[in-house]
């Protein structure tokens, strides 16, 4: 059986001056990105050749976090002379979430570093589900391998790219996984000097043109019921060919519904393909366990955030009434 490490064990077998491949989840967000590259300049500066992979390349809007550092991440763009002996993998809770590079590794995993609660162990690991992101446990690492004396110093750009996954996981701070000690920790990685108004601007306050377009159709299938307290925005199939809506467009429909004032159930219910498969998003702002109301469909996730698959030959009309009685019976 695998273990969990301590801090302590976890900095003491990060690897010195060996070749390492540090891997994260596919469609990688600003955690996986910030937490792996913060991890990889840590190791280079302990001696290590360390290269990032990931099924997915990093997506424009976060190609920012990690310009100059290495081109690409996908494993066919890696240098064909590099062979890891170790192999790392940060905020990737499952084989699933490693994507089709995990059978390539599967059984090779020497560490994986992750803060989500459920998951499936692949290796030892250092697993905390009360860390707010992946970045918080390289940040606790990074200070834990300080005081043990196998790093003289904090690698230039690293603790921007920690404070990034942070702010990442903790949508900018204002999610309930936004401890004191991660509060703690931010303000440990501000001090060193980066522009963190600049970095938040970046992550949280530009979106693509499409993105606001595709909240701008959203609000206008916006539909309300339980006098307010519950919002919902579809997004049919005809629409997203309408406008070339893509998933990467429509990762904010279900805050189009949560933003508004009286809304305490929020859900998005997108038809990403022709065929009568709909994917459910729900948000809960008050005592309403939607991940109940998700498993009803066969769904899960958090008591806050959950979601779930529904097939329906009905349409998506169908659907949204469906999604809305079940949730009406709850709130
Ligand atoms: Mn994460």
């Amino acid at each position: 059986m695998y273990q969990n490490l301590t801090l302590t064990d976890t900095a003491t077998r990060l690897p010195a001056g060996l070749p390492t491949l540090i891997l994260f989840h596919r469609h990688p967000d600003g955690d996986a990105i910030g937490a792996g590259f913060g991890l990889k300049l840590i190791l280079e500066a302990m001696g290590c050749t360390a290269l990032c992979v990931c099924e997915d390349e990093i997506p424009e809007r976060l190609r920012f976090l990690t310009e100059g550092m290495q081109d690409s991440v996908l494993k066919e763009n890696l240098p064909a002379d590099f062979v890891p002996t170790q192999i790392i993998s940060v905020d990737t809770a499952s084989p699933a979430q490693a994507g089709v590079l995990y059978p390539d590794y599967e059984g090779k995993f020497d560490l994986m570093i992750d803060h989500h609660a459920k998951g499936e162990m692949y290796a030892d690991g250092y697993i905390d589900g009360s860390a707010s992101s992946a970045g918080e446990l390289i940040y606790r690492l990074s200070r834990e391998l300080m005081r043990m004396g196998r790093l003289t110093a904090i690698p230039e750009g690293v603790d921007r790219l920690l404070y990034a996954a942070v702010s990442s996981d903790t949508g900018c701070f204002r999610y309930s996984n936004a401890s004191p000690e991660t509060h703690r920790a931010a303000a440990a990685l501000l001090e060193a000097g980066f522009d963190s108004a600049d970095l938040n601007h970046r992550l949280f306050g530009v979106k693509s043109y499409k993105l606001l377009q595709a909240e701008k159709v959203g609000f206008d299938r916006l539909k309300l019921y339980a006098d307010g307290r519950l919002g919902i925005v579809d997004m049919p199939y005809a629409v997203m060919e309408q406008y070339g809506f893509t998933d990467e467009h429509l990762g904010t429909l279900v805050d189009v519904a949560r933003g508004l004032q009286g809304v305490q159930v929020a859900v998005a219910i997108r038809q990403p393909k022709a065929e009568g498969v709909y994917r459910v998003s729900m948000r809960s702002s008050c005592e309403v366990d939607v991940a109940a109301v998700c498993a009803e469909f066969g769904g899960g996730g958090h008591i806050k955030a959950a979601g779930c698959t529904v097939s329906c030959e009905g349409g998506i009309e169908a659907v949204v009434e469906m999604i809305a009685e079940a949730v009406t019976a709850v709130l």
